[in-house]
């Protein structure tokens, strides 16, 4: 019996029977594919944010890469150097949830409208970004919500409240994509819990400087 492979997808085997005639046979199909998207769970951490959470950052939002709206249709505020120490001091890179708060400058300058600059639940990105290969730790913060327009330079605070997942790296960008839309969901869900919603209203944010 002769097998010849075919570069035809879905694999397929061209088997010479006995006979002299050819049947193709199709070959068993793959596992399915047991990453860890497909394993996920939608809510994560206790029903209470517990120790080291809450671990507050601020700081001015900064350039970045551009890479964040551009390849992976998630724009991410990115915070200085000197706004990562409690997160390093506190806890290992990863994704995040919790709140965080736009706010403006001083002075009239703001263009943004009130309803940018509430306290709104947002997914961080803390460590190296190791599909980018990134020198440098970041921590960006992607919030949920619809800006009218960009916030270069205004002041943001965040309260981070759970862990998420270990940064990964993909072989492809659709799949980080991918595991970034899930991540959202998490935050969401896990976000809606009471333990976790009257951080909202903590001093951190309410009170005009800290
Ligand atoms: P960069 O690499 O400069 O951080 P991004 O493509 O990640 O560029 O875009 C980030 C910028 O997009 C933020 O600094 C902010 O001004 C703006 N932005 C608009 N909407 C959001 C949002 N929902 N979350 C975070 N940043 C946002
Ligand atoms: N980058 C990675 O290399 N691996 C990751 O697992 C990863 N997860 C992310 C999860 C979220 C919720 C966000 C907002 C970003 C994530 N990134 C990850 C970071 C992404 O590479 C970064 O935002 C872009 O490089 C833009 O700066
Ligand atoms: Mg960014």
């Amino acid at each position: 019996m002769t097998v010849v492979e075919t570069t035809e997808l879905p694999a397929v085997l061209l088997q010479t029977e006995s006979s002299g005639k050819i049947r193709p046979v199709l070959l068993e199909p793959d596992l399915p594919d047991q990453t860890f998207r497909t394993s996920r769970p939608d809510i994560v951490g206790p029903d209470v944010p517990d120790k080291p959470f809450p671990i507050k950052l601020s700081g001015p939002v900064q350039h970045g890469f551009g890479r964040g709206s551009k390849d992976l249709g998630c724009p991410t505020a990115n915070l200085p150097d000197e706004s990562l120490p409690p997160m390093i001091a506190a806890a290992q890179t990863g994704v995040y949830y919790g709140y965080a708060q736009v706010t403006p400058p001083e002075g009239p300058s703001s263009t943004l409208p009130v309803r940018d600059t509430c306290v709104l639940p947002m997914v961080m990105s803390f460590g190296w970004n190791p599909f980018y290969k990134n020198e440098r730790m970041t921590v960006e913060i992607h919030l949920l919500h619809e800006f009218a327009s960009d916030f270069y330079g205004y002041n943001m605070k965040s309260m981070v409240l759970g862990y998420i997942r270990p940064e990964l790296q993909y072989t492809s960008r659709e799949a980080l994509i991918e595991d970034i839309e899930f991540d959202k969901k998490v935050a969401l869900k896990s976000l809606a819990r009471p333990g976790y919603e009257v951080y909202m209203t903590d001093p951190f944010f309410t009170a005009q400087q800290l």
